[in-house]
């Protein structure tokens, strides 16, 4: 194999040889990074392209890509399915994934994938990342899109561990040294700058916060305790408004507070960290934090509204930049409804699991995260796991499940028992311990709940 900067130089070659170009990337925060960044290289190589962010890529999305344009460039999508992509666009295309590879086949194009140049795909570069790179091999100019490849490895969660490493700290580097990042030990929550400061913690699930998360009252006395204001005049302060001794003051509450609260002190501290700011950005907007970012154009996404979130994270701060701000507006006014609408529905009770059916009143899309508001919000009781179905659009189910610590403690493993049941029926499933979804059809569902409710009281015996 030939060295990497070799390969990177091939890439290079690749997009200056090609005409007619088709940028074609995964529809997440992740995804849409890697389109803006594509985007920008061919923008500044005086390259004609088109920006297609896809759902999935499946056989009959390469072939509708296929038929727009006689180059094409895959970022963060590809590798797995590169056995399709050839048989549409034979050798004309770059690949540009950090998903470990599944097909063995040898690359008639150019295709770069982080686990084949031997960095974690899962932890050390994001799709974003890998795109950037290539942007770099350019030229030196394209520095400036290191803050946006930031973006996007937050959007993947590659900062879960309390801060960036391996490839990705290299690119937080240029960020720094190019002058449009900066980077703070702080709270890891979403809203540092815009939410209020009740929100701001009552809203923060990860980790969840007994008399806090989901718990506005709850804030709120746990502020006046501290000695924390909340307003000043009408004006609802965010984290970021504090004083510094009051930010201080809260952090050390917070810990306090959590402490001796039950969380342990292990997952407290994954509370702290880096946090990482585009700091040519305002300080009220959405496009300062990395988190902020990875969550609007994650709202995006979600809605079907791809375009905005190519538009914003390629610096669009006008009339994208507006829509975006709506669509995540919508996006919480979505989870917003779906809780209300499933706290005043009965949630069925198996032997080992709670059950909230929500086929046909909550999308598929935010199926997983109501599931885990709920719970968190105390809706449901914690002593077992909470499964949420919804209906998706292939007219198969979607069904999620949330657990918590004190569970998987015990010996809960949500994604194992995904995934081992998924495949005895037929549909795909896996995730996480705490968290993990599987899809199945709609026929199997009775089944597919009996069985699971039995695998998971197996887990806890
Ligand atoms: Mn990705």
């Amino acid at each position: 194999m030939q060295g990497f900067l070799a390969r990177f130089r091939d890439a290079v070659r690749f997009l200056e040889t090609s005409e007619d170009l088709v940028v074609v990337s995964h529809y997440d925060a992740d995804g849409l990074t890697s389109g803006a960044i594509a985007s920008t290289i061919l923008d500044r190589m005086g390259k004609e392209h088109e920006v297609v962010p896809v759902k999935k890529l499946d056989e009959s999305t390469v072939k509708d890509v296929a038929n727009k344009g006689s180059a094409f460039w895959f970022v963060d999508l590809g590798s797995g399915q590169l056995d399709v992509i050839q048989e549409h666009v034979g050798s004309d295309y770059l690949i540009c994934d950090h998903h470990e590879t599944v097909s063995g086949i040898d690359a008639a194009g150019v295709h770069l994938n982080a686990h084949q140049l031997g960095w974690d795909g899962s932890s050390e570069i994001s799709g974003a990342g890998m795109t950037y790179l290539v942007g770099k091999t350019v030229s030196d100019k394209n520095i400036d899109l290191s803050a946006i490849a930031v973006v996007g490895a937050v959007g993947d969660m590659q900062d879960s561990t309390g801060a960036l490493v391996g490839k990705n700290r290299e690119i937080v580097r240029d960020g720094q040294s190019s002058g449009y990042l900066g980077v703070f030990r702080d709270l890891r929550l979403f809203g540092r700058y815009t939410r209020p400061l009740i929100q701001f913690l009552s809203y923060s699930s990860d980790p969840v916060i007994p008399g806090l998360t989901g718990n506005d009252s709850g804030c709120a006395r746990f502020l006046s305790d501290i000695g924390i204001p909340v307003k000043k005049g009408d004006k609802w302060l965010s984290y970021m408004d504090l004083p510094s001794d009051d930010r201080k003051r809260l952090v050390s509450g917070l810990y306090v507070y959590a402490l001796s609260n039950g969380v342990d002190e292990g997952t407290i501290k994954t509370m702290f960290g880096e946090v990482y700011e585009l700091v040519k950005e305002s300080p009220d907007s959405y496009t300062r934090d990395a988190k902020d970012f990875a969550t609007i154009l994650n709202a995006c996404g979600r809605h079907g509204e791809m375009e905005v979130g190519i538009q914003v994270a390629k610096g669009d701060r006008g009339e994208y930049y507006d829509r975006a701000v709506n669509i995540l507006q919508k996006h919480k006014r979505t989870i917003h409804d779906a809780i209300r609408w499933a706290l005043s529905n009965d949630i069925d009770s198996f032997d080992s699991m709670y059950v909230l059916d929500g086929r046909g009143k909550i999308e598929d899309s935010i199926i997983g995260i109501v599931a885990g508001m709920l719970y968190n919000a105390g809706a449901v009781p914690r002593d077992k796991p909470i499964i949420a179905l919804a209906n998706d659009e292939d007219g198969n189910i979607k069904i999620s499940g949330r657990a918590n610590w004190a569970l998987v403690k015990k010996g809960i493993h949500l994604g194992n028992a995904m995934k081992e049941l998924a495949s005895e029926f037929g549909g795909a499933g896996g995730g996480h311990n705490i968290a993990a979804g599987a899809t199945v059809s709609k026929d199997k569902k009775d089944e597919f709940l009996e069985r699971l409710s039995k695998k998971l009281g197996e887990q806890i015996s």
